[in-house]
């Protein structure tokens, strides 16, 4: 089955049971919607209780926006990405990393585009994007109805290269949108500053509801992809052929052709409002580390011209902590992490795996091999190349290659037979990582200098290599158990 978009995806989901489900009872999108989804399957880091890796959920009767339907959890485990993607869930990160190798870059098409079925100019009067864009607002507290999966697409004014990435933007009026782009980004927020210094707006399309290869590879960060790299040609090697891209009807930027809903609009130059002025709460949403980010006074503007969409589009949206986010974090984490071990020491590390429980980007396991005595300690170098390949990676743990990395209790099992706490663990202190890491600041201990820097860590809970014929585990009759349980999956 071939999946080229969000509709052919939801149709894969619906041959896989127990992947997807689905409710005609009313919901509100205010709140009550991402209420259930949390028990439904967020997963990730959310509140407890949750269902990690629970399926995917569709809303067909939400407050409001009679004819539109909410999917989340779509991308929310590693098992329905590997599905989209057609390969083994453990191979995800490897695939990206060779697709990331082998680029094809998008094309424009002028056929007739199905994200465009529908256009609402916001010249019209009745224009208000608070209607026409089913946005959720994901808890009680956040600053307002956010989009939290629009491939934000612009085109950097000196170089002409276009770059994909998803930024959180909360809806502040009929045709205002406020867009976060972190001080220093080295993507969309670049070309905002660089348009800002010759004064002029930057051209934004965002494409909400795409094929999941669009959604996971534009979460690409450098070095794997610096500024001038187009994530979506990530995308095209991974379908094996090109993403395809259409005109905008009112700026002079490209969206994604068969996108559900697409917002045209500009980032104002040098305008900067604050996110929670209709809320006051404080607040934005839930981050990806568990806790609610705050507001920030310095979003970007986005002066909205139009809104397009298909006929009953379907608003695709996750919640920020959720395992959703493991997969379009963790999985570009993983490419990039084993794409770096690979060229440094090929073969010494056999996987990788960014974990929910850092919400993909803090903590990484390395499955590591050591074959003979000269690759003792190669495993802790591989850990110091990955802290380097992924600033905001916190901890790596070191397994051997009998261990499930995937699976958590196995990795825990490691570290209680095979490390000691005292020779184990080596620190290394005052290392720039991420600010929404609420330990990772002054507060928490005076020794650390700012906010976002931290202690990366690495726990190695390998066999000495000398002693690796006393950490045999107990060994099995090799059967095939489908002859007593012919139904039975591994
Ligand atoms: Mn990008």
């Amino acid at each position: 089955m071939k999946v080229s978009d969000l509709r052919s995806a939801l149709e894969l989901l619906r041959t896989m049971p127990g992947e997807l489900v689905e409710t005609d009872v009313e919901v509100d999108p205010a709140a009550e919607l991402s209420g259930v989804y949390r028990y439904v399957g967020a997963g990730g880091t959310v509140q407890r209780p949750t269902k990690v890796d629970g399926p995917a959920m569709l809303f067909h009767n939400v407050k409001g926006h009679p004819g539109a339907t909410v999917a989340i959890g779509v991308l929310g485990s590693r098992k329905r990405v590997a599905a989209y993607f057609g390969c083994d869930i453990r191979d995800v990160g490897k695939l990206l990393c060779r697709c990331a190798q082998n680029p094809i870059e998008p094309v424009v098409t002028g056929e007739a585009a199905a994200c465009q079925e529908v256009v609402h100019y916001a010249t019209d009067p009745d224009f208000d994007l608070r209607t026409l864009v089913l946005a959720p607002t994901n808890t009680p507290v956040d600053a307002g109805p956010y989009i939290t999966l629009g491939m934000c697409y612009a085109t950097h004014p000196d170089t002409g290269r276009s770059d994909v990435t998803i930024h959180r933007m909360c809806i502040q009026g009929r045709d205002e949108l406020s867009i976060f782009l972190q001080p220093g980004s080295r993507h969309i927020g670049a070309m905002a500053e660089r348009a800002t210094e010759l004064g002029f707006p930057l051209p934004i399309s965002v494409s909400i509801g795409v094929d999941p290869a669009v959604a996971v590879t534009s979460c690409f960060e450098p070095p794997t992809t610096p500024l001038g790299f187009n994530e979506l040609s990530i995308a095209g090697a991974l379908r094996g052929e090109p993403v395809r891209l259409h005109p905008c009807l009112t700026i002079r930027e490209n969206c994604i052709a068969n996108a559900e809903y697409v917002i045209e609009g500009e980032i104002q130059p040098g305008v900067r409002v604050v996110e929670d002025q209709n809320s006051h709460t404080g607040y934005a949403m839930p981050e990806f580390p568990g806790y609610n980010g705050h507001a920030s006074n310095e979003c970007w503007l986005i002066k909205v011209k139009a809104v397009t969409h298909r006929k009953n589009p379907i608003m695709q949206t996750c919640i920020g902590p959720s395992g959703e986010h493991v997969s379009m974090a963790g999985i570009p984490t993983e490419a990039s992490i084993y794409n770096m071990l690979e060229k440094a020491m090929p073969g010494k590390v056999a996987n990788v795996y960014a974990h929910p429980a850092g919400g993909g980007k803090y903590m990484a396991v390395l499955q590591c091999r050591k074959t003979v005595a000269t690759d003792e300690g190669k495993q802790r170098q591989a850990a110091l190349l990955a802290f380097s390949a992924f600033t905001e990676l916190k901890h790596v743990i070191l397994v051997d290659e009998d261990v499930d990395i995937f699976d958590t209790n196995d990795v825990l099992w490691a570290m209680n037979t095979r490390f000691q706490g005292d020779r184990d663990i080596i620190t290394i202190p005052g290392v720039r990582c991420h600010p929404l890491d609420p330990s990772a600041g002054p507060e928490y201990d005076p020794s650390i200098l700012e906010r976002g820097i931290s202690c990366k860590t690495i726990f190695d809970c390998t066999v000495p290599f000398h002693l690796k014929k006393q950490f045999q585990r107990a060994k099995f009759l090799e059967v095939d158990p489908k002859c007593w349980l012919p139904d039975f999956e591994g």
